[in-house]
């Protein structure tokens, strides 16, 4: 089979004296600290993607960057890690969002893809090992509804559409991921792409797992269940299995998706497998612009490729991302990306000159202990620039390079 997605190309990461230790992040199923092993050696880590229309935005550029620092944070602790990250290439708002527009929702999918592709390595985020498209996980999915179907977790309506009994006794059980009251979870599904209206269902949140071909629709081979498109939480649930395994060590996204997605993509994942999904789900903050979370369906949308575009330093862009902890909401302006120039700025000053050993070996701890903190990127960039401040009193270029280099390694800042 042709794969059509590939993902992007990796930074360089400079090697950085000494190992780091592995990081304590806060899991939002524990709402604390997760409970992964001290002595944790591979770390599968699973983020979901885009749903490639109007990306990438600055807010899936924040949860992106992120899981990077994450991800540069469990290297520098020698951790071996599996990173995969899929597109929801087919999925209800893609082909409204081609309707509307007059295209081919494949080539609005494609164009969309290559932008995100492009910004995030501008951004330099480390790109996933397998980078998952829906579309090509369809005979995968079409064969883990069937499944479902079988062992009596899932059921057709008379149209053909087949749901997910939430009902289904899985252990841990329907709701652990989330901890949400019931009349909660009605409302987080119905806001986001649930139909707890349909007439037929057995509960109004039973999610789709595969849609009946309609006219006008694209729709693949489903074999017994007929020609048809996958629904949206089966997608991550069997490209998270297929190409990372369970459980995960971290399932990752922003907090818009701690209900319904991540919770039915843990049902479907614990009912085909009896295995748990996640050991841990990191949920970064929503970012919003001019007063509400910036969202493709409500078009207030500031795109990294934009600002690219009218020649923004992808490193600026990256810092203002990093000053703001991953967990908190937070408003963009355009305040932020002219603060961020200029410390940017006295940071590549420092660079050229000189710091005291000293200094430097203790900012490298400084650095690593915050990462370590639930990764507290705000608290190393105002270190940061205290450091840019202290510079050229004396010391040598060995020790400006250290801090360049844990700069570039640990955060994605390239000093040069
Ligand atoms: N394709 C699905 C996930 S399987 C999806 O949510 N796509 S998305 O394009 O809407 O979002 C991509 C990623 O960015 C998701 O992890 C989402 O949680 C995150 N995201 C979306 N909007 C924001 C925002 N305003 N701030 C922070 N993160 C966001
Ligand atoms: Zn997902």
């Amino acid at each position: 089979m042709l794969v059509r997605v590939k993902s992007w190309s990796t930074p360089q990461i400079p090697v950085v004296a000494g190992r780091g230790k592995r990081p304590t992040v806060f899991c939002s199923s524990h709402r604390g600290p997760a409970d992964t092993p001290r002595k944790l050696k591979e770390a599968r880590l699973y983020v979901c993607g885009i749903t490639p229309y109007d990306a990438t935005h600055l807010g899936h550029a924040a949860t992106y960057v992120a899981f990077d620092v994450l991800q540069r944070v469990w290297r520098d602790a020698g951790v071996d890690v599996t990173y995969v990250q899929n597109i929801t290439d087919i999925d209800d708002p893609l082909l409204e969002r081609a309707d509307a527009r007059g295209v081919d929702w494949r080539e609005l999918a494609d164009s969309q893809i290559d932008l995100f592709r492009s910004d995030m390595e501008a951004l330099r985020v480390i790109p996933p090992e397998s980078y998952i498209g829906a579309v090509e996980a369809i005979p995968r999915v079409v064969e883990a509804v069937q499944r479902l179907l079988d062992s009596g977790a899932a059921y057709t309506l008379d149209n053909g559409d087949v749901y997910y009994r939430v009902g289904t006794r899985i252990d841990p059980p329907f709701g652990s991921a989330s901890h949400l009251e019931r009349h909660e979870m009605l409302e987080l599904f119905a806001e986001r792409g649930g139909d707890p209206e349909t007439p037929g269902k057995e509960d109004p949140l039973d999610p789709l797992l595969w849609r009946t071909e309609r006219p006008g629709e694209p729709s693949w081979d489903g074999g017994r269940l007929g020609p048809g498109r996958p629904g949206w939480h089966i997608e991550c649930a069997v490209i998270a299995h297929d190409h990372a395994g369970f459980p995960l060590t971290v399932q990752g996204g922003g907090s818009d998706l701690v209900f319904p997605h991540h919770e039915m993509c843990a049902a479907h994942a614990t009912a085909l497998t009896g295995k748990q999904f996640a050991k841990a789900y990191m949920h970064v903050g929503m970012v919003g612009y001019e007063g509400e979370k910036m969202s493709k369906s409500k078009g207030n949308l500031v795109l990294v490729s934009r600002l690219l575009q009218q020649g923004e330093d992808p490193m600026a862009i990256r810092a203002v991302l990093l000053s703001h902890h991953y967990r908190s909401d937070w408003m963009y302006t355009e305040g932020l990306l002219v603060e961020a120039r200029t410390r940017l700025a006295a940071w590549r000053r420092a660079a050229q000159s000189v710091t005291d050993p000293d200094a430097a070996e203790e900012l490298l701890q400084d650095i690593r202990g915050n990462l370590v903190d639930d990764l507290d990127t705000p608290t190393i960039l105002d270190d940061l620039d205290d450091w840019a401040e202290s510079v050229g009193a004396g010391g040598t270029r060995e020790a400006t390079q250290l801090v360049v280099d844990a700069v570039d390694a640990l955060l994605g800042i390239d000093l040069r």
